[in-house]
């Protein structure tokens, strides 16, 4: 799949023409099934409806159209499972950044994007308070295990939408009605950047990536991120950083701890 920047080959573009072409109709009805999945029918209703769709829902089409035509190809959704797919307890797998116990009560977010001099500080628990969604999905890690796992969190588009971040102009994101104005990548990392991941920013909004605070119901624990991680339905898990404590808004592609160890920095599924 190509990057925003570097060009795919000519063959590549006309066949992803195509695949435009042919795979809207099943993306959008992927995203509405998404909603359905993730239990966000209740909140649906209570929104007021746009053009006789319930906003939310027209976002998430809208967001949908310009993955497909603008800022990157569509991922298409990650498959979503039962909670009686979840087995015992979940797997631990990388330490890097993870050495000490911190206090969740008092967590911050830095946020920086790329030439501003402003440095934002979003506390944990303004994060906590945005709608929350629960993830059934199957967590893949590049060395060949997998595990079906629920994460529960905020979605990364609902937090830079609320805090109007991700944006050259500063305004509230509209990867719908203004990509150009979005950054086209997102690097994220632990406080002391021991770990770091860098996503495009099509990736960073997909309705599958989450701000997590809890596995399989519970709390997360040091060794899975605490106090909250990213988790990405469409990536292997070495793009799911544990314990987010940076991140900075770029156009250039940002460096990413295993891909600067030789896995692919894309790692889509
Ligand atoms: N901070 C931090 N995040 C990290 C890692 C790490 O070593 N440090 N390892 C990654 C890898 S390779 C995987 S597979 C997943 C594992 O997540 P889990 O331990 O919650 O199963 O976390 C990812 N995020
Ligand atoms: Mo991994």
């Amino acid at each position: 799949m190509p990057d925003p920047i570097e060009s795919p080959p000519l063959e590549g573009v006309v066949a992803d023409q195509r695949i435009r072409h042919l795979t809207r109709r099943s993306f959008v009805t992927g995203g509405v099934a998404a909603l359905a999945g993730l239990g966000a029918w209740r909140w649906l209703g209570s929104a007021t409806p746009e053009d006789g769709v319930p906003w939310p829902l027209r976002r998430l089409l809208g967001l949908n159209q310009s993955l497909v035509e603008g800022i990157g190809m569509p991922r298409g959704l990650a498959p979503t499972f039962s909670a009686e797919s979840i087995r015992g307890a979940s797997r631990i797998n990388g330490l890097v950044g993870l050495s000490h116990e911190v206090d969740g009560s008092s967590w911050q977010l830095t946020v920086q994007h790329e030439n501003r001099g402003i440095v934002q500080s979003i506390p944990l628990r303004d994060v906590q308070a945005l709608p929350r969604l629960e993830l059934v999905t199957e967590f893949k890690c590049v060395e060949g295990w997998s595990e079906v796992m629920q994460f529960s969190g905020i979605r990364f588009l609902d937090f830079v939408t609320h805090f109007r971040l991700a944006t050259r102009s500063g305004r509230t994101p509209d990867p719908a009605g203004n990509a150009q104005d979005l950054f086209h990548y997102v690097y994220l990392a632990t406080p002391d950047e021991a770990y770091y991941v860098g996503l495009d920013i099509a990736s960073a909004l997909h309705p599958q990536t989450l701000l997590s605070d809890t596995i399989n119901g519970v709390p997360l624990s040091r060794a899975h991120g605490a106090p909250l991680r990213l988790y990405l339905a469409v990536k292997y898990g070495f793009k799911s950083l544990k314990r987010v404590g940076l991140v900075r808004f770029t156009d250039a592609r940002p460096a990413d701890y295993w891909a600067g160890r030789g896995y692919d920095w894309y790692a889509g599924l």
